[in-house]
């Protein structure tokens, strides 16, 4: 299986995070995520290590918009430069605003006033490298796009099946850090900074309809919005409900999309403690609904934050589980661009990661 990865994304590196209740913590979405997943795939016989290509800034812009990619490139300049008089901050090793628009309809011209306008929470520090990392981790997700699309689909390029004759859909894994399900249209939050699934099951959409399930433990919030209004993209979500959990604002089960969209946006929000039986059964709701739109190709938004020692996490999701999740999904037979999220067990990460991947090859 074709994985793209780049060592960018070390650009991006914050020295904390603020959790609830005002706690300043190591980051836990932290560059060691990614050695954890290489160390586990590296063991395994079938992981093919790729550079992403660099795609520019179209398809990047065919999800966020422009005000917000100028903020994400210029932000780190501008905070440094910000007078006295405009930020009273002492530290400058990361943009952190402590105010947030609730009302959207003016972006201020201070650096502050913008970070509080473009960031929904205080886990997405910017620091110097943050937009290359954002922009190499989108690049692994459309490089992975464009492994599966028809046209890079020569006779030879993927691997044969067991049974003569009948070829194996082509699949291929994003190894995104930052990661993007949090992000929406132009605002960043929950660690992520640009929609990478997104980003690239817009870029299929070149070659037909596309659907997008996201497995993450978190309601995919960004992911929801940038395509709450279309047909042409299936997006699914199955997550902690956001009632008691991040992102709280978006993920509900009334939330079924809008306009041209209505019916083609669908949440499974779950309580805690669910187990690999409860998330199974779940899991085959969502995959009929998947066969029922007949997609060209499917993005999968992969965290495994659901495990049952994630730190982040309440369900009871096991390394079998993952297995059983990922056997699930490539039993739908569709090509499928795989695009890491979330996952903050680091010890249990790669493995976990690796149990869902090897039903893909
Ligand atoms: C990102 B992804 C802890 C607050 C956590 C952010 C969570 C982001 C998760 N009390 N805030 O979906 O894995
Ligand atoms: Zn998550």
């Amino acid at each position: 299986m074709k994985i793209f990865y780049s060592e960018t994304h070390r650009q991006h590196d914050p020295a904390f995070e603020v959790f609830d209740g005002g706690q300043r913590v190591p980051y836990l979405e932290s560059p060691e995520r990614m050695d954890r997943i290489l160390n586990a795939l590296r063991k395994t016989d079938w992981a093919d290590f790729e550079e992403p290509r660099d795609f520019g800034l179209d398809p990047i812009r065919a999800v966020h918009s422009d005000a917000y990619l100028t903020f994400l490139a210029s932000a780190w300049t501008e905070w440094l430069g910000a007078s006295p008089e405009t930020s009273a901050a002492s530290d400058k090793t990361a943009l952190l605003p402590a105010t947030f628009a609730a009302k959207r309809d003016q972006m201020p011209e201070s650096i502050l006033g913008k970070a509080g306008f473009f960031l929904l929470d205080l886990s997405v520090p910017v620091v110097e490298g943050t937009y290359a990392a954002a922009l190499a981790s989108a690049n692994c997700a459309l490089s992975a796009a464009q492994a599966i699309a028809p046209i890079a689909q020569s006779p030879n390029s993927h691997p044969l099946s067991p049974i003569p004759n009948l070829r194996l859909p082509p699949s291929a894994f994003a190894l995104c850090r930052p990661p993007g399900h949090h992000a929406g249209r132009e605002i960043a939050g929950g660690y992520c900074f640009l929609n990478n699934a997104a980003i690239a099951a817009q870029w299929l959409t070149q070659f037909g309809k596309i659907a997008l399930l996201d497995v993450d433990y978190h309601a995919g919030n960004g992911t929801q919005d940038i395509f709450y209004s279309r047909s042409d993209v299936l997006t699914i979500s199955i997550h902690a409900d956001p009632s008691f959990e991040y992102p709280y604002y978006a993920g509900y089960a009334t939330e079924t999309g809008e306009g041209a969209g209505l019916g083609f946006h669908h949440n499974y929000p779950l309580p805690t403690g669910i187990d690999d039986a409860a998330y199974l059964q779940t899991l085959a709701h969502a995959l009929g609904v998947i066969a029922d739109y007949r997609p060209s190709s499917l993005v999968i938004s992969l965290g495994v934050d659901a495990y049952e020692h994630d730190p982040l996490g309440t369900f009871k999701i096991t390394r079998n589980g993952f297995t059983g999740i990922g056997q699930r999904i490539a039993a739908l037979g569709l090509p499928t661009a795989i695009i890491m999220e979330g996952g903050y067990n680091t010890d249990a990460l790669g493995e976990n990661v690796a149990a869902f991947l090897q039903n893909f090859r």
